[in-house]
């Protein structure tokens, strides 16, 4: 539900929350089984068998819908504070206007990503999840609430700013056609060694904040292997959302997998 509407921007608050938060931190997902019971002659026999995830099958849900209206879904996941939403605001005044982008963010808590987001012009939608528990990461059904707040037949490509956390939202497919992580030089070298699901799971990282590196003991390039450890051949973009050094690989990149889905002209 869009409980309210400000200037440039809509915020969504997930009103409920079925995913095992009562207990905290446990994110075993619904549903992993089932039992039927059926009928042998005179007999009755338990079956029991894997249905999908109440998760799995919302996000494919969501990526049929993006299908049938052509949109790219980029999932962006980090720690908190890494610059996802710098790298945000950076590419969208890049790929706007030729680009047709809309955004959703998450955040437990604030409208400041959106504020900033919607200097762009794109359309964005803010979820809070303070209000079912602070979920720390975006489910494919909190993605398709927040569709109601944007018109799918006018964007090429839709960016979901998800909740900082280098953790579950990995473990939540929404629907999406691509994921990038984004590591930024004062987290450490060994992020990826410790966080490796995040890292095998996303498509590209993106190494932010290297306009710091001179006041740093900061080693990119073990970085850079022990991402290449748990992802082998995980393309790696070196930038700064500052300075924008080394942002045309990232845009390229970007550019080819929205047109590689949508094309250049819906
Ligand atoms: N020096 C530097 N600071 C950055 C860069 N990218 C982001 N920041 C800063 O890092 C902080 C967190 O950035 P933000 O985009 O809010 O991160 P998010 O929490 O991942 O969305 C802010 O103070 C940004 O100005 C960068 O490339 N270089
Ligand atoms: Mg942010
Ligand atoms: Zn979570």
């Amino acid at each position: 539900m869009i409980s309210s509407l400000l200037p440039g921007f809509k915020t969504f608050r997930a009103l409920h929350h079925d995913h095992s938060h009562s207990r905290p931190h446990v994110h075993e997902k619904h549903t992993a089984g089932g039992t039927e019971t059926r009928k042998s002659g005179t007999r009755e026999i338990k079956v029991v068998r894997r249905v999908l995830d109440a998760n799995d099958i919302m996000a494919r849900q969501n990526r049929k819908l993006f299908e049938e209206k052509n949109v790219f879904v980029l999932n962006m996941m980090s720690s908190p504070g890494s610059g996802k939403t710098t790298v945000l605001e950076k590419t969208l005044t890049h790929v706007m206007p030729d680009i047709r982008s809309a955004v959703i963010v998450g955040d437990i808590c604030t409208t400041n990503d959106a504020d900033r987001l919607a200097v762009s012009g794109a359309p964005v939608v803010q979820i809070n999840t303070d209000e079912f528990g602070g979920d720390c990461h975006l489910a494919a059904h909190v993605i398709e609430k927040a569709l109601d707040g944007i018109d799918l037949d006018a964007v090429d490509l839709l960016i979901v700013e998800n909740i900082g956390n280098l953790v579950c939202p990995a473990e939540f497919d929404i629907g999406e056609d691509t994921r990038v992580v984004v590591l930024s030089v004062t987290e450490g070298e060994d992020k990826p060694a410790k966080y490796p699901l995040m890292f095998r799971e996303c498509d590209a990282a993106l190494l932010n904040k290297i306009d710091l590196l001179p006041y740093l003991d900061y080693d990119s390039q073990a970085a850079i292997g022990f991402i290449h450890q748990v992802h082998p051949g995980m393309p790696i973009f070196e930038i700064s959302a500052k300075t924008e050094e080394g942002f045309e690989h990232w845009l390229e990149w970007l550019k080819s997998k929205v047109n590689g889905k949508v094309g250049l002209h819906k």
